[in-house]
């Protein structure tokens, strides 16, 4: 009998009110059933919510050193339970043992950096027009977050969203994946251990139609942070919006790596290995795009391929195995329509392009690394966000060209050059259009205290991590003190 695991509400541990469950099952071995989920409904959202509210009355007045104090602690207990984590996150998520330890590491930081935080959350003061008289400013909690994650990164990224918005003083109802639910709940556990109090953190499991909309839409929540696709991006936009709800959305993204004629060949073939399969390419950061200039092209793609076809595909549990498996069958169907799509429009294959099925792969929903050259900013591999094994090579003439086809792109994530040019170096900084730009690395690879986002159609301009997250989840409030015993009207009395 598989482990039915619970909902959060209002301080209890609660299953959903309908009684019904929903299943997690193992991407690389789909008969293996992770836990069982409680199937929410909007009663359940807001009950949960109905506690965050009352429990904010209180946690708002906490001093932030202390709530930061409370984050210090679960970064600890989180420490011990790394390993347990990383195991539990490959089973049901499949990215490799590597990465789902890189993936808690990336909470931990998040935690230890929030309590910090916890004793800065810095504002300005300056100096007032009139004499006798100062200004200030301070960052105050706003209320109840709710936070909607996504399946891919799932211990970092609700760590991203949760931590911030406890430590400025927020409330939060928390719906995960349910791609990834057992994660998140483990979060859970570990900040109530740390002392996070009953109803200042809620997890409500079940779909994003049901449950994910009613946090959306309901009035008590005053912020919505969300991670996923455009499209829903968009709508979650429009609902919150309508509702003046403050909205912090991570979206789509198409990332290129530039590999110009100076590079280091080994290093750059190194950094889009890791950029493009990583994750069996299912990050937002992902590398899907590959710009090489004309005089390397031929050169690098022989040494792309050969590379490519090597990367070990299987259980990440297992750890000579480079690549997972794709999320759940779905996603690899629609990795799978790209490529056909891809080779009808004229793009050549030349690496992977179907499932990988030999010996136990057969049993989950794996995908070779595949590889098209002779790619067309005109494609639809080109322009669409694939999130699976497949990357795209575009051949360009020069640095001026690179950055045109770098740039012809409906999204602005993240982006890279490989060159040892300076010049050309600080040119990309300044002109590739994207949220993030390394130099002689790959597309992914971001430290949580540094800010994370991304232009055009990969967001709404806000960002995770770093100091500007901390600026989503809290609201200014500015003060005048006048000591001098008088009415001084500003504008007036002082001209
Ligand atoms: C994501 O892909 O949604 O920079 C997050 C990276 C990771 C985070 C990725 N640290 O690739």
């Amino acid at each position: 009998m598989a482990k039915e695991y619970l909902n959060y509400i209002a301080g209890e541990w609660v299953p959903a009110d309908s009684g019904e469950w929903f299943e997690n099952r193992n991407p690389a071995h789909w008969d293996e059933l992770v836990g069982l989920f409680p199937k929410s409904g909007t009663a359940e959202v807001d009950r949960a919510v109905a506690a965050a509210k009352e429990a904010w009355k209180t946690w708002r007045l906490v001093p932030a050193p202390e709530r930061g104090a409370i984050l210090k602690t679960a970064g600890d207990i989180m420490v011990e339970r790394k390993e347990e984590i990383a195991t539990l996150m490959t089973r049901e998520m499949g990215k490799v043992l590597t990465e789902t330890r890189g993936d808690t590491q990336e909470g931990i930081d998040t935690f230890y950096y929030a309590a910090v935080e916890g004793r800065r959350l810095f504002s300005h003061t300056a100096p007032s027009e009139m004499r006798n008289k100062m200004n200030m400013s301070f960052r105050i909690p706003i209320g109840v977050a709710g936070l909607i994650t996504p399946w891919n990164f799932p211990m970092a990224i609700p760590c991203w969203k949760s931590l911030p918005a406890l430590v400025c003083g927020n409330t939060v109802v928390f719906k995960p994946a349910s791609d990834t639910p057992a994660t998140a709940t483990v979060l859970v556990e570990i900040l109530l251990e740390a002392g996070i109090p009953p109803g200042v953190i809620n997890i409500v499991h079940g779909g994003g139609g049901v449950v994910g909309n009613r946090i959306v839409n309901h009035p008590d929540v005053s912020l919505i942070s969300f991670t996923g696709s455009s499209e829903i991006g968009k709508q979650i936009n429009s609902l919150a919006g309508a509702d003046l709800k403050r909205v912090s959305l991570e979206l789509g993204g198409k990332n290129a790596q530039i590999v110009m004629d100076d590079a280091d060949l080994d290093l750059a073939l190194e950094g889009v290995l890791w950029g493009a399969f990583g994750t069996t390419g299912q990050r937002c950061t992902a590398t899907s795009r590959l710009i090489l200039h004309e005089k390397i092209h031929d050169k690098f793609v022989k040494m792309l391929v050969k590379a490519a076809d090597k990367l070990v595909v299987g259980d990440g549990l297992d750890e000579k195995n480079k690549v997972g498996p794709c999320i759940n069958e779905g996603q690899r169907n629609i990795v799978d329509e790209y490529v056909q799509i891809g080779k009808a429009e004229g793009a050549k294959l030349r690496c992977g392009g179907e499932p990988s099925t030999e010996g136990k792969n057969s049993e989950g929903w794996f995908y070779k690394p595949t590889v098209f050259t002779g790619v067309t900013p005109k494609m639809r591999i080109f322009k669409e966000e694939i999130f699976g094994p497949v990357l795209s090579v575009i051949k360009v003439k020069d640095f001026d060209d690179a950055v045109k086809v770098h740039n012809d792109c409906l999204y602005g994530l993240s982006s890279s050059i490989y060159t040892r040019d300076v010049n050309n170096s600080f040119r990309a900084i300044r002109d590739l259009e994207a949220g993030i730009t390394y130099v002689n690395g790959p597309t992914i690879g971001a430290e949580c205290h540094m800010p994370f986002g991304g232009v055009k159609q990969t967001g709404n301009g806000h960002r995770e991590g770093g100091w500007p997250v901390y600026e989503f989840y809290s609201e200014i409030k500015t003060v005048y003190v006048d000591y001098s015993g008088q009415l001084q009207r500003a504008q007036i009395d002082n001209y």
